[in-house]
């Protein structure tokens, strides 16, 4: 049976990227002497925050993404890096090259010897790095997670990517849409343990139990760890193991292209539906060859600069992550702290072969 690929359709909650303001306005004030242990946000201590604190100058800051050779979060920290740059601060990318907990662990304890006043970091376990972090929090190291989220009571910030309910309950309308609402699906994760994803993957569970979405059926969720070879087999075997399977969902860049990848020269294309969140760069061609129909992504590099200047802020006392602080957000305007120390960047973009040309990361 072959599968309808339907018109494109956008879907409300992902439907615009939002126009954002663009005032910057000048920030005047003294500089904050930050000179507590924990403070901010679920983090925080008795910290005051002071809007009118300038950016301090000189500020160095590092970027510890789930895995250095993943395309996605390189483009996230590179325009963290950039944003460091507009601010007077110092910026570097370190981290592991899997998507490891434990090898997350090493680089904190270096960075914080190295005397970084900021550390973001995406969390591949939201407990594992807990200890150092809040040892690098006792020592006014300011914390942002981003990207994928630490526990609570480990970090001042989350800067998330969108809501991740809305990322989660996307997913399932994508796939639904695709296959009008019939058939076995099943998910091609990341890590077992990325924050992230498994938040996303609760809300698709949580939608799937909703009447409209009683024709599709999870059958299985399995993990590529961001790992393109793994990622390329564990594709492979759920269509082995699953002949009924008519759609898979993958929320992960280094996820979907592999599995675009391995249906594009399968006697499945065509046949299995695959959404999830890609970068247009990777998933062109299989946008093109008709692969994939549909994904979405929200802008690595807005990701990468708003946690970059919320890093910043917090660092020079502006925010101490309290629900309610604002911060400014170069080119991006003014952002507001949310419940739990969260600041979301906005709804992602639906891709397809309508405007993938419009988009160049
Ligand atoms: C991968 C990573 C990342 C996730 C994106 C969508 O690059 O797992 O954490 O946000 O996919």
């Amino acid at each position: 049976m072959t599968v309808r690929l339907r018109a494109p359709r956008r879907i409300a909650a992902m439907a615009s990227m939002g126009a954002l303001a663009l005032t910057l306005a000048a920030c005047g004030g003294t500089t904050k002497d930050s000179s507590s242990g924990s403070e901010g946000g679920p983090a925080a201590g008795n910290a005051t925050a002071n809007p009118n604190a300038p950016l301090k100058k000189g500020l160095k800051i590092a970027f510890l993404p789930k895995q250095v050779n993943n395309p996605y979060e390189t483009i996230v920290d590179k325009a963290g890096i950039e944003a460091a740059k507009e601010y007077g601060g110092e910026a570097k990318e370190v981290g592991p090259s899997d998507a490891s907990a434990s090898s997350q662990v090493s680089y904190i304890n270096t960075l914080v010897q190295q005397g970084h006043d900021a550390i973001l970091i995406a969390a591949n376990d939201e407990n594992a790095v807990c200890g150092p972090l809040k040892s690098a929090m006792s020592k006014n190291v300011k914390i942002v997670a981003y990207d994928s989220d630490t526990a609570k009571d480990c970090r001042n910030l989350f800067i998330n990517q969108a809501s991740s309910e809305d990322i989660g309950r996307s997913q399932i309308k994508l796939i639904s849409e695709q296959l009008d609402g019939k058939g076995e699906i099943a998910i091609l994760s990341a890590t077992a343990n990325a924050t992230n994803q498994n938040t996303w993957i609760k809300f698709m569970e949580d939608e799937l139990k909703k009447p409209e979405y009683a024709g599709l059926k999870l059958v299985k969720t399995v993990y590529g760890d961001d790992d393109d070879q793994k990622s390329f087999q564990q594709t492979q075997g759920l269509l082995q193991a699953h002949p009924n399977l008519k759609g898979i969902i993958s929320p992960t860049t280094v996820g979907i292209a592999a599995a675009a990848r391995y249906i594009s020269g399968s006697q499945y294309k065509g046949k299995v539906a695959l959404t999830g969140l890609g970068t247009p760069n990777q998933m062109r061609q299989f946008i093109k060859d008709g692969t994939v129909d549909q994904f979405a992504l929200w802008n690595p590099k807005d990701l990468g600069y708003l946690a970059s200047y919320a890093a910043a802020s917090l660092a020079s006392g502006q925010i101490t992550g309290a629900e309610g602080e604002k911060f400014k957000v170069g080119r991006l305007g003014e952002r507001t702290i949310g419940k739990d120390g969260e600041v979301i960047l906005g709804p992602p973009t639906v891709f397809d072969d309508k405007n993938i040309d419009q988009f160049n990361f």
